[in-house]
């Protein structure tokens, strides 16, 4: 089938939807909403039998839904209605909620139900059940969907109208915005202010104010402390903790005013540093635990990015774990995301960006460089979440990769403005594929296909991941080949250091980075302000609308 995915952007939710239709074998391209004239000539010019909407914020117009169908996927229940329909199952402490593919009408969500999917709610940010449950239901009920086709087209089947639904369960629930839904700190518990806060996560952001100032906050977790309700108690690992009347909660995130950039509050509010500091333990992001032959260094990083400070951290805890009498040890990323490389809202934030990006990528060579120096010892890299940039590349220099079934790596720096990208991909990528094609390509690089590439080596069930990463690490930690490919890693490590240096490759590449950074060509520093402002797209890049392409 020709699908053509129309949608706000090319975000998770979506990639992962463009991966699993071009995976069965449908033809998919993707169109950006920017108009409803752009979206026409989309349609013409791709001449799609559907078009998906995974991730839409505007109306498709009605000479477009009635000359083809169009599937909308909303994240809710059949019946539910409305923008913000996440938000409000988190704050109604919803226990159970779903997705639902319906048919784009006159009347927003009001549409005939091809297929729904149901999930347990978890207790966790917005954007965190987004990329998961959210995720995991819309394959499900898009899959679905895509199966009636045919029957519908012969007319054997059609989409059930909403007021034929046999348990329509939702309603239409208005646009939640960050000033709603305030913290009452004297009346709310902790797990409302976290309700609250979660629900906004990681868009709008929960309205608050700090410092006499209104702020928007984000990376809300409890904190073990008790005090007067409001008060601020201290800060830890960079946030805030603040008391509420039945505990106290940890902060780590905020943006000021209009200032799109999120930071931490620590970065933000230098009045921060006045307060006392508390024990970061309970919300650090970098910890490590040991399972027998099996070390595991977590780094749960917000949004993934790793910042210079976090990169030299990391190194020095991956340092620590190699005193360790371990014989694996895994880089086990964050629970939302393995890692997006550089933080680009740090960076962005900076006085100057130049020099805190090549101080940033430094660090994360240094990073890399002591990944690959591990030669006592096997490493692995255990993706639970997506990985984009340097991120995907930080992943390659562990010996062996494996991840959650479902993960979607974007192994390519070209769509920050051309960056050439370090990591010592020069060295590593070639050896594992046998080719640098994934760099140019510029699309999103499935779980599925990325073993059957030879980017990754295992895939595993999304269940219970870090139990299946443990057992099946001890496995390989105990079994007989083990001893051998140590060894081999070793003399493998040498002959490659004699063939070319690790510091030849890191030169070469930091080369280029030193031109993307300081040269005369600025696409890096207009891309990234692009990216972390959050601006409009103009247009479908061309990689995405494969129907613009010349010749198609
Ligand atoms: N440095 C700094 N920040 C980085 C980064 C890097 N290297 N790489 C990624 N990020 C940030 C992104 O800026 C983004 O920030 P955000 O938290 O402010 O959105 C975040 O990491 C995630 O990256 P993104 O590529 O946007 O991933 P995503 O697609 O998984 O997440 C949504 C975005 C869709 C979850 C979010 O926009 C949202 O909550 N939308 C509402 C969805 C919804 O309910 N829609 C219903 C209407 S149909
Ligand atoms: N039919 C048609 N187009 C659609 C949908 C549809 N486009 C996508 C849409 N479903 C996805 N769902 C919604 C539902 C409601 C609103 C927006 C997207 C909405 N918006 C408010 C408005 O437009 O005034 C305000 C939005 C805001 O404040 O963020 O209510 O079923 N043809």
């Amino acid at each position: 089938m020709r699908i053509l995915i129309l949608c706000h952007s090319f975000n998770s939710l979506t990639q992962r939807l463009f991966v699993e239709l071009t995976e069965c074998g449908h033809e998919v391209s993707v169109e950006f909403d920017i108009h409803d004239r752009v979206t026409a000539e989309a349609v013409t010019l791709f001449g799609p039998d559907l078009i998906l909407a995974p991730f839409l914020k505007r109306a498709i117009p009605e000479s477009i839904w009635r000359s083809l169908p169009c599937l909308i996927l909303h994240p809710g229940i059949p019946g539910d209605r409305g923008p913000s329909a996440l938000d409000w199952a988190i704050l109604n402490s919803e226990v159970a909620w779903g997705v639902t593919v319906l048919q784009a009408t006159a009347e927003m969500d009001a549409g005939p139900i091809w297929a729904t999917a149901q999930f347990a709610m978890r207790k966790a940010a917005k954007s965190s059940l987004y990329r998961f449950e959210v995720t995991e239901a819309a394959v499900s009920a898009v899959l679905e969907s895509i199966a009636y086709f045919p029957d519908y087209c012969s007319r054997h089947w059609q989409p059930t109208a909403q007021t034929d639904w046999p348990e329509l369960h939702g309603q239409s629930r208005p646009a939640l915005r960050g000033q709603e839904a305030r913290i009452d700190w004297t009346l709310d518990d902790t797990a409302t202010v976290l309700a609250k806060i979660r629900s906004a996560d990681g868009a709008p952001g929960r309205i608050d104010t700090l410092f006499g100032e209104q702020v928007r906050v984000y990376n809300a977790k409890p904190y073990p402390a008790l005090g007067a309700p409001g008060a601020l108690l201290g800060m830890a690992a960079q946030g805030l903790v603040r008391a509420t009347h039945d505990g106290a909660i940890w902060i780590g995130h905020a943006r000021r005013g209009k200032n799109p950039i999120k930071r931490p509050l620590a970065q933000l509010f230098p009045e921060c540093l006045s307060l006392s500091l508390l024990d970061a333990s309970p919300v650090d992001p970098i910890h490590y635990e040991e399972h027998g032959p099996v070390g595991m260094l977590h780094f749960d990083v917000y949004n993934g990015a790793l910042d210079t400070e976090s990169c030299i951290r990391l190194r020095e805890a991956w340092l620590m774990a190699c005193q360790r009498p371990t014989r694996i040890l895994i880089l086990m990323g964050g629970h939302d995301f393995f890692c997006n490389g550089l933080d680009l809202n740090a960076i962005e934030a900076a006085e100057s960006p130049a020099d805190t990006s090549w101080a940033n990528i430094n660090a994360m060579d240094d990073l890399c460089e002591t990944l690959m120096q591990t030669t006592d010892r096997l490493t692995l890299a255990a993706l639970h979440g997506n990985a984009g940039a340097g991120g995907t590349f930080l992943a390659l220099a562990c010996d062996a990769i494996w991840a959650r079934k479902g993960v979607i790596l974007n192994p390519h720096y070209k769509n920050m403005g051309n960056l050439y990208g370090s990591e010592f991909w020069t060295y590593r990528l070639p050896r594992r594929m046998g080719n640098t094609r994934l760099l140019d390509r510029r699309l999103p690089l499935g779980s599925t296909e990325a073993l059957r590439l030879g980017f990754i080596d295992r895939e595993l069930s999304p269940a219970d991941f870090d139990a299946q990463i443990i057992a099946q690490a001890c496995h390989w930690a105990d079994s007989p080949g083990f001893a051998t490919q140590l060894s081999q890693k070793q003399l493998q490590r040498a002959t490659d250091e004699a063939d070319k240096p690790l510091a030849s490759y890191r030169t070469e590449e930091l080369k280029q980075m030193q031109r993307n950074f300081y040269g005369f060509d600025a696409s890096y520093h207009v891309a990234r302000a692009h990216f972390v402002n959050k601006t409009a797209h103009a247009w479908t890049p061309r990689h995405l609308a494969r129907h613009r392409e010349p010749g198609f």
